[in-house]
């Protein structure tokens, strides 16, 4: 039986290279590991149809995920959107190579502005240029949520979630957080008054002790999920990703089922992130990868991208293709006001990641 099994998987093996051998001798191909729920419907379809190379398009919706693949090095990616602050402590390992800027014309497209502040975190732009970029804040369900905290209360504080007495009164109809330490730890910090940058290792245990002490009214932690839950009506409280949110409220919105999320960026201040293209170093194809960036890189992509996926860009060529409603939604392009308030993410060093580790194992399990 055994030999058997073995024989047809060899003889299917054979045929997989066959095939490949004749029918696609001349394609090329690029293996894409991106964000769940971070790419238009048709962008690889275009891709495929503008260069002849075919994608393999993996998604995760976590950046410890993609580190440790990216430190095991032989990953078999050509493109990788690690956020900022990971980013630089994996360049820093070696895991990524640097950009060949003369294979990047649509470059000129990129909000100097922005790309000078992803520069704080990768000199020189050298190894990634900006996919897409957001805030971590709160979606909530405003019917269920005002149902139980009254219509008067202001649904504009991290109380949702980090006050005990709010939050125990949404218990009930689903509260979900993040499964990512480097921006819940924080946020908690800052909502106790601390520099959410802070690494000092007491700073970071006092804000997993209070995401301990709420963490009995969370129903789960979990990074993609949220979205379908909350535009369902299976939770009325997520703390997510600004374009996730949004995604959350069309959703909603399109299957015509009553809900109505709001995307809130908190005015105690929240995290603002930037996703960045990347080339792992041992890549097999960083040809393809580089048309990729650049194909991204064309203001109608891009702007497809983001009137999809409800993420702001830093291509300020595709402003005048963004949808207005997208432009003017303030929880995806904030304003000033609001961009004052934000902080950017901390790189932390491999000390203060063993310690954020071990206190988020603690938050999730008990123990
Ligand atoms: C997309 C999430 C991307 C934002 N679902 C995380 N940096």
């Amino acid at each position: 039986m055994k030999k058997w099994t073995f024989a047809v998987s060899v003889l299917g093996l054979t045929m997989g290279t066959a095939l490949a051998g004749t029918t696609l001798a001349n394609s090329e191909t690029l293996n894409i590991y991106n964000w769940s729920d971070y790419i238009a419907e048709d962008t690889i379809e275009k891709f495929t149809k503008a260069t002849g190379i075919e994608v393999n398009y993996d998604v995760y919706d976590s950046n410890e995920v993609l580190e440790a693949k990216m430190l095991a090095g032989s990953s078999g990616y050509d493109l990788v959107v690690p956020t900022s602050d990971f980013l630089m402590r994996q360049a820093a390992a070696g895991a990524y190579q640097p950009l060949d800027k003369s294979k990047l014309p649509n470059l000129k497209n990129m909000d100097p502005k922005l790309m000078a502040t992803a520069a704080a975190y990768d000199e020189g732009n050298k190894n990634a240029v900006i996919y897409m970029w957001g805030t971590t804040g709160i979606g909530v369900n405003n019917a269920k949520v005002k149902e139980r905290l009254g219509a008067d209360f202001a649904l504009d504080s991290w109380n949702l979630i980090f006050d005990e007495a709010v939050i125990s009164k949404l218990a009930d109809c689903g509260v979900s957080i993040l499964d990512a330490p480097t921006e819940m730890i924080p946020a908690a910090m800052n909502y106790l008054g601390l520099d959410p940058r802070s690494t000092n290792k007491d700073d970071l245990a006092k804000g997993a002790a209070l995401l301990e002490k709420i963490r009995p009214h969370v129903r789960y932690f979990h990074s993609s999920q949220y979205i379908n839950d909350l535009a369902n009506g299976d939770t009325c409280v997520s703390v997510g990703w600004s374009g996730d949110i949004v995604q959350a409220q069309t959703r909603a919105t399109e299957a015509e089922n009553g809900v109505d999320i709001a995307y809130i960026i908190p005015k105690e201040g929240a995290l603002q992130w930037f996703d960045m293209m990347a080339i792992p170093v041992d890549a097999p194809n960083p040809d393809a990868a580089h048309k990729f960036i650049n194909f991204v890189m064309d203001a109608q992509i891009t702007a497809d991208i983001t009137n999809y996926v409800a993420y702001a860009n830093a291509n300020t060529a595709s402003m005048a293709l963004v949808d207005d409603a997208i432009k003017n939604d303030t929880g995806i392009f904030p304003t000033q006001e609001t961009l004052d308030k934000l902080w950017a993410s901390k790189v932390y060093g491999s000390k203060t990641d063993r310690i954020s580790t071990r206190l988020w194992t603690k938050v999730k399990t008990g123990h």
